[in-house]
Parts: structure tokens; C-alpha cells; sequence
């Protein structure tokens, strides 16, 4: 499958999309894309600094919830670089055998992770109050939920729609560590998106791209020049709440919602 084509109409999706891929593909500091009005790509967002500030307070978070055994186990290994030497963010990442890993999620959609659902960021990190300052710039409105998802080498997520009674109408992801490729396919027509997610780059689904594609993040394959062979990758997920009077209304239409669990800081939760 090549990037942003539909086999529905491919000429003239091509002609309207084309432009968009160039710019896509490049990787400009600061550039806002959209094939759709629903969805909006920004390929180089985070500097590297950046990028490691975010990526250690992810990784902070995440190694503090795992089981003492994997603590244990980090401690004997060399000193970390300081993050101003690190060139290549995925540096950042351990050898996969050092992190708690998960074979499958229950509802089997996503493959070798761990993930964690977060209210707070490390205090401790220097620059990440003006990194997330300018993360926040971007959401569309306020009262989110964040998540850490971090894929293992070989880890990778199947086509799904995000639960409809677990969020709202948008979804932001942040990406950090190896390339991968976003598949958004159309649950209305055979239309398919492919997207290359470097480290940095920012992407958000809305409204018709959030409810009527699923998304899937690929291990391997390749879009017009852009080629993922796995590798560690973390998300930083963030969506909207449902406002509470939805909530109640798919509540009483449907009885009580269940959607995917993940680790939560105090327990588990459904998304
Ligand atoms: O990591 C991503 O970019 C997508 C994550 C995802 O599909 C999910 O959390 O439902």
C-alpha cells in the first residue's frame, strides 16, 4: 500500500494529497498537515532536547511501577549517559529483556508493551515544565487523560477504534524512540493512510478520523522513502473526557462501559 492513497478513488485522492505527503515526509521543525480537517500531522514538533526531556520522564514513570525483580535487574547496569550526549533518542531505550513487557493486551489489539495511565509528571526533570507547556498548546480543549504506551522492539498495535465510552470526540499521540508507521482504514469505505511517525513528530485524530477509522501502528513496512523495521517506540497518549452527561447517557443506553484496562498509577482502569 502506498502513503495516503484510497483504492476507492486514487487519482483524486492522489492530486489532493500528494502536496501533503511532501510535506509530511520532510521534517521541518514546526509544520501543521492535514489530508483531512480531522487530522493533523506535525512531523518534527519536539527538538531532540526536547524529545529527551519527554522520553526520561516517560521512561521515570514507567520503571518506577515495575516489579522490584526489573528494578533489581536495571540496577547493575552502567551509569546512564546525561541526556545532553544522547544523539540518537533511541539510546535512551534498555535492551527489551530489561523492561516488564506485556505478550498481549486481553482484548489481544496490542502486542509486547507496557503502558501506564498517568496524573502527574516527574518533578524532577529540568526543561520539562516548558516542554509541556508547549505539548498543552496543542490540545484542542482541556480536561484529558494522558497515557505511556511503549512498544517493545518487536510489540505493535492492531487495527481498533478507541472505546466510544472511554473518551471523547480526539486523540493526540506523541512519538519517541523508533520510527513506526500509523494505518488509518476506513470502516465506511476500503480507504487506508499510511503515516510515518519519527520521534518528535505529533499527530491528532478527530471527529470523523477518531470514529470511523481504525488505527493501527505497524511493526515493519515501508511509505514513500520512509521504512520501519521495529524498534522501541513510546506514545504519549492524550484524549478528551467525555463530558459526564454523555457519560450517563451511554451509561443508561447501554449499561455499565467496559473497555481496555491498563495500569493505572492507583490501580486499573478502563480507557
Ligand atoms: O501509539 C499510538 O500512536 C497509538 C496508540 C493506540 O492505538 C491506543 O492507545 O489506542
Amino acid at each position: 500500500m502506498a502513503a495516503f492513497t484510497s483504492s476507492r478513488s486514487a487519482s483524486s485522492l492522489r492530486s489532493l494529497i500528494r502536496p501533503a505527503l511532501r510535506s509530511l515526509t520532510s521534517q521541518s521543525q514546526f509544520a501543521g498537515h492535514s489530508f483531512s480537517p480531522d487530522f493533523t500531522y506535525y512531523p518534527g514538533f519536539f527538538s531532540l532536547p526536547e524529545q529527551r526531556i519527554l522520553l526520561a520522564a516517560a521512561l521515570q514513570k514507567l520503571d518506577s511501577a515495575e516489579p522490584r525483580s526489573f528494578r533489581r535487574r536495571r540496577k547493575d547496569l552502567p551509569p546512564k549517559k546525561p541526556l545532553s550526549e544522547i544523539s540518537d533518542i533511541r539510546e535512551m531505550f534498555l535492551a527489551d529483556e530489561y523492561y516488564n513487557f506485556e505478550e498481549g493486551h486481553y482484548d489481544g489489539v496490542i502486542k509486547r508493551f507496557r503502558e501506564m495511565h498517568v496524573s502527574s509528571w516527574p518533578s524532577d526533570i529540568e526543561g520539562l515544565p516548558s516542554v509541556i507547556a508547549r505539548l498543552q498548546a496543542l490540545l484542542p480543549s482541556g480536561n484529558t487523560q494522558t497515557h505511556f504506551l511503549h512498544l517493545a522492539s518487536d510489540g505493535e498495535i492492531l487495527p481498533h477504534i478507541d472505546n466510544v465510552g472511554a473518551s471523547g470526540s480526539w486523540i493526540l499521540g506523541i512519538s519517541l524512540g523508533a520510527t513506526r508507521l500509523l494505518r488509518l482504514e476506513s470502516t465506511e469505505d476500503k480507504t487506508e493512510f499510511m503515516i510515518p511517525l519519527p520521534s518528535g513528530s505529533v499527530y491528532l485524530q478527530k471527529d470523523s478520523i477518531r470514529y470511523n477509522y481504525k488505527h493501527s501502528i505497524l511493526q515493519r513496512g515501508s511509505v514513500d522513502g520512509s521504512h520501519s523495521d521495529g524498534g522501541q517506540r513510546l506514545s504519549l497518549m492524550i484524549r478528551d473526557r467525555l463530558p459526564p452527561t454523555q457519560l450517563a447517557k451511554l451509561k443508561t443506553a447501554k449499561g455499565p462501559i467496559t473497555g481496555q484496562s491498563f495500569l493505572e498509577e492507583e490501580g486499573r482502569e478502563a480507557r
